[in-house]
């Protein structure tokens, strides 16, 4: 059976739960990361020498990197589908999985750690600062690509949309002002409907 090692707080692991659930596929799950732990301990280290999650093993197969992991679900128990088969459709999604990775996420992610796992006494006020406004600039590019098409590569939902969905999440659920983006937001409540997005992305963030 597919085998997940990571802590269900993490983003990166909410996107291969998700994806796994949209799937069908049933995995079993072993916590690790931060106080889990696990992830030092030498055999771990010896199929993830980042020392971070999520990490799975499907057979003979070992991957890391939550978007590859993402890609390789999707491609190998959904091709034609979650991966569409359509070679301009299927770049598409790759492209917003390669943008949420180094563009969204990293706008967001200092908000995010300030604002969760910071004291309020402790934050930097200009991380905050940079940081919401970076974020805000990436969500209005999302707000535009989402114009003229129900899901991110078109038509229908596929990979692409769930790594933006999970970081869109923290966006709003962050105190923070949320601008009317009425694009984003339509997209975000198709999310939202999905259930394996309730059980998976829409928990109390921490
Ligand atoms: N680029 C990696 C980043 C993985 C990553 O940063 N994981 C975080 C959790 S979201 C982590 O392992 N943090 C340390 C820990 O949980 O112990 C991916 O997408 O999988």
């Amino acid at each position: 059976m597919l085998r997940i090692w990571g802590r269900t707080n993490s983003i990166n692991v909410q996107k291969v739960l998700w994806c796994c659930h949209e799937l069908g596929l049933d995995y079993d799950r072993i916590d690790a990361g931060l106080h889990f732990g696990v992830t030092d301990t030498p055999d771990y280290l010896a199929i993830n020498p980042n020392r971070l999650v999520p990490t799975i093993e499907d057979g003979e197969i070992r991957l890391w990197e939550s978007n590859v992991i993402v890609r390789y679900l999707a491609h190998q128990y959904g091709a034609g589908g979650r991966c569409p088969a359509n070679i301009a459709t299927r770049f598409d999604a790759e492209r917003w999985m390669d943008w949420q990775a180094t563009a969204f996420w990293p706008a967001l992610r200092p908000l995010f750690i300030a604002m969760i796992r910071t004291a309020a006494n402790e934050r930097d006020a200009s991380v905050v600062s940079r940081s919401e406004a970076l974020s805000l600039s990436a969500v209005r590019i999302l707000d535009h690509r989402l114009e003229d098409r129900a899901f991110l590569a078109g038509d229908a939902f596929t990979m692409g949309d769930i790594p933006v969905a999970t970081t869109l999440h923290r966006w709003y659920s962050l105190d923070i002002d949320h601008p009317q983006l009425p694009n984003v937001r339509r997209w975000y409540d198709l999310m939202r409907a999905r259930t394996a997005f309730q059980q998976i992305v829409m928990t109390p963030l921490s």
